[in-house]
């Protein structure tokens, strides 16, 4: 009986190594998204690429020379601009992408599923790396489980996305990998609702001394070397799901103003107010009056969450220590 136990935990061990993420786009649980899904309200608007090595350990093969900048603009079209071994890709949006519920923006490359085993794929990957302020990037931690102890070859060799997580390129073309910026919440200097860059940085894929890691110090084992001009990670397109756009700004008296957006608004209500004294209150009511929300106001920005309330049309009300009101429409859709 103890050997049945023994062997019981060594099973378990065995299982827990092989911890599973989200599988290939197609399979159940996969949490690849279509390029033609509506979630996406924006692409890409400016891409500018500072382009890797063809093969890092051989610097005189020059660098990588498919597609340009430009073919990482607008929608998934499967026209792609690669990256080369440790290639950068920095990408604004019209407006600043927040944290809403679940994923708020997704990554497409080109990858291809094995037609013999559809958990399999070519891929490239890369990590993402978001900024509020165009200077300082924070990565999203990434994982990979694939195994570090024969080099994946830089063609005809497939993987399995479900052993990979926040890392772009695990889903095959046409099929974006999200990324939920809670999962950045609480980093200095960042504001997961003001996000205005996507980074994204290829993962060399080496097991040897050009390796990359992931955010437990694992070896992340990908194609390589690639040594062609198509080389590391194609970027195809970044779409985003959670979008800020440009602020309604209202001038209310004396110097204050009240800002609201989005509006109409589905999930979080942000509001930034500006020149209010000490005493003022903010409230949120339904067109008959019932105050569903109140707090203090405060200078700077804040968020109420309208996912709670159900749809139709609220009043944001703004009240000074004096009495006076100031109200704003909110349609909550
Ligand atoms: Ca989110
Ligand atoms: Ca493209």
């Amino acid at each position: 009986m103890r050997y049945f136990f023994y062997i019981l935990f060594l099973l378990s061990c065995a299982f827990s190594a092989v911890a599973q993420y989200a599988p290939q786009q197609g399979l159940p649980g996969s949490t690849a998204i279509s390029a033609t899904s509506s979630v996406f309200v924006r692409w890409a608007t400016q891409c500018s690429i500072k382009r890797g090595y063809i093969r890092i350990d051989s610097p005189s093969l020059g660098y990588t020379s498919y597609g340009d900048s430009s073919l990482a603009l607008g929608a998934p079209d499967h026209s792609v601009v690669s990256l080369g071994d440790s290639g950068v890709a920095d990408l604004t949006f019209p407006g600043m992408i927040y944290d809403g519920p679940g994923p708020d923006f997704a990554v497409f490359e080109n990858g291809f599923i094995n037609p013999a085993n559809d958990s399999q794929a070519y891929l490239e990957l890369a990590f993402v790396e978001v900024s509020s302020d165009g200077i300082n990037y924070s990565r999203f931690p990434a994982r990979s489980l694939t195994q570090v102890n024969t080099q994946i070859a830089g063609t005809g060799q497939y993987m399995y996305a479900n052993l990979l997580n926040n890392l772009a390129g695990k889903y095959g073309a046409g099929y974006g990998t999200p990324f939920d910026l809670s999962e950045l919440a609480g980093i200095s200097g960042l504001d997961i609702n003001n996000i205005t860059h996507v980074r994204i940085v290829d993962v060399v894929g080496s097991i040897g001394s050009h390796a990359t890691h992931d955010s437990s110090g694992r070896v992340i084992n990908d194609p390589f070397p690639t040594n062609f001009p198509t080389g590391g990670f194609d970027l195809d397109a970044v779409g985003v799901i959670h979008h800020l756009g440009t602020a309604q700004v209202s001038d209310l008296a004396g110097g204050i103003t009240l800002t609201t957006f989005p509006n109409p608004v589905t999930d979080k209500l942000f509001y930034d107010i500006k020149g209010i004294a000490d005493g003022s209150a903010v409230s949120l009511t339904t067109i008959s009056g019932v105050v569903v929300y109140q707090c203090a106001a405060s200078s700077g920005k804040n968020w109420i969450d309208m996912e709670q309330y159900p749809t139709g049309m609220y009043y944001l009300v703004l009240q000074d220590a004096n009495g006076s009101k100031w109200v704003e429409k909110v349609i909550r859709r």
